[in-house]
């Protein structure tokens, strides 16, 4: 007869501490089982979601803010959109959690509990602005395949951590290292074991910043099982999917990182504009960096109606990958001119900046807000949809409301 293999002891009690309760007859669970109890099949209330974010897909789990969400200048838990390639790992085992380094580039392989990476690396807080490549996707024609995301696959949360580039100097790295990846606990969705959902990471210029960090708290509280506890690798500026979620090993390489989706169209773009539709050449593909100035009009809702005697107030966020936004203009005329906006400083580099404008309609009737940001280098968001791509990424045409000023 077949003998039965049990769950760990240590998965066992975390299973009850993530329960609340002792699993009384725990020892006698079934390897590959799982607990009908940690089972929640509403995506909103297991991951403490707002009732407003939209569900793009639930296999893998897929949801986005609406624009009036973002609202608030450090995005909540409840409001942050959600990504993942592949399954969202069950139960964390943070007290056993091991982060391991290897790679060509490693001196040696190494590896820290999240205790040790707590207690010897000083710590580190920077709001960092994350948004998805395929943010805005949804516009492109002919269409993109994937997450028909429209605005809200963008974030701006308080991270703290240690950086990565103090634990790469405790690691010890050979010259030749080019690229930092990160690898992942979820479950590629085929459940394949030997399957990564994806693993990706950022060129070790990259890794060096002072903000590329490993964070373990996120506004201040454990990180949201969702968003990657215990451990998350958060490069702020470049597409979100080279923030690593859920990390427990980190390669090091001396070529750039060939993991899974770094090749083919996965988060890369024509390196020249190239008409919709065209079929483009592996090597003509270039990898996404740093993401396009891009703004987002958070308040008020579109479809605000206000009174003629009214000004508008409105305000919202403006981001620039890794540059700043220098400028912000609004326009009620469908961009023919465009008035100044206020926009205040960052709070730390690769964070969103808050903008506002108080608005006067000369008469009554239907208007629309367009809201147009500009990076120190003088780049602006384009009024329309922006080169296209075969995966529909980097649309950051200019956001705009529906207002309606009665008398
Ligand atoms: N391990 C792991 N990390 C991941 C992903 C994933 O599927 N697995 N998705 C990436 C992508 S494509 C994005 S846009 C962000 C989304 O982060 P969020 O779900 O915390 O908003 O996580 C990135 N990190
Ligand atoms: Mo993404």
């Amino acid at each position: 007869m077949e003998r039965r293999k049990f769950v760990k002891k240590s998965t066992l009690s975390a299973l009850a501490a993530v329960l609340g309760t002792e699993i009384v007859f725990g020892d006698m669970l079934p390897n590959g089982y799982s607990i009908l109890g940690l089972q929640d099949p509403d995506p909103f209330k297991k991951f403490q979601k707002d009732v407003e974010m939209v569900l793009l897909n639930d296999r893998p789990l897929n949801m986005e803010a609406q624009a009036h969400l973002l609202d608030d200048s450090i995005t909540p838990n409840k409001y942050m959109f959600v990504r993942n390639n592949g399954k969202v790992p069950e139960t964390i085992d943070a007290a056993n959690w091991k982060l391991s380094f290897d790679g060509e580039s490693v001196q040696e392989k190494k590896s820290y509990s999240l205790e040790e990476l707590e207690s010897k690396f000083k710590h580190y807080t920077y709001q960092l602005t994350l948004e998805c490549g395929g943010n805005g996707r949804s516009e492109f024609d002919p269409p993109a395949k994937g997450n028909q995301w429209t605005v809200g696959a963008v974030s701006c949360a308080n991270w703290t951590g240690i950086r990565l580039r103090d634990i790469l100097a405790d690691v010890g790295i050979k010259e030749d290292a080019v690229y930092v990846a990160y690898h992942g606990a979820d479950v590629h969705l085929s459940g394949d074991p030997s399957k990564e959902p994806i693993s990706r990471g950022v060129p070790i210029s990259k890794a060096m910043q002072e903000e590329t960090i490993l964070a373990f708290k996120m506004n201040g509280k454990d990180i949201p099982l969702v968003h990657g506890y215990p451990l998350r690798l958060i490069a702020g500026g470049f597409p979100a999917s080279a923030s690593g979620k859920w990390v427990d090993r980190i390669s090091v390489r001396n070529i750039v990182h060939d993991g899974e989706k770094m090749k083919g169209s996965s988060y890369r773009v024509p390196c020249k504009p190239v008409a919709p539709g065209e079929k483009v050449k592996d090597e003509d593909m270039c990898i996404i960096e740093s993401m396009p100035v891009k703004s987002l009009i958070t308040y008020p809702k579109s479809g605000a109606i206000i009174k003629k005697e009214d000004r508008l107030g409105i305000r919202g966020h403006a981001w620039a990958g890794e540059l700043e936004v220098e400028l912000m203009e609004y326009s009620i005329d469908f961009g023919s001119t465009w008035k100044k906006a206020y926009i205040e400083a960052p709070v730390n580099r690769f964070a969103w900046q808050r903008f506002s404008a108080s608005i006067e309609f000369p008469k009554e009737g239907y208007y629309e807000v367009w809201a147009r940001a500009t990076d120190t280098q003088g780049v602006s968001q384009p009024m329309i949809l922006p080169g296209w791509n075969p995966k529909g990424y980097l649309n950051n045409a200019c956001h705009r409301i529906a207002v309606k000023v009665s008398l």
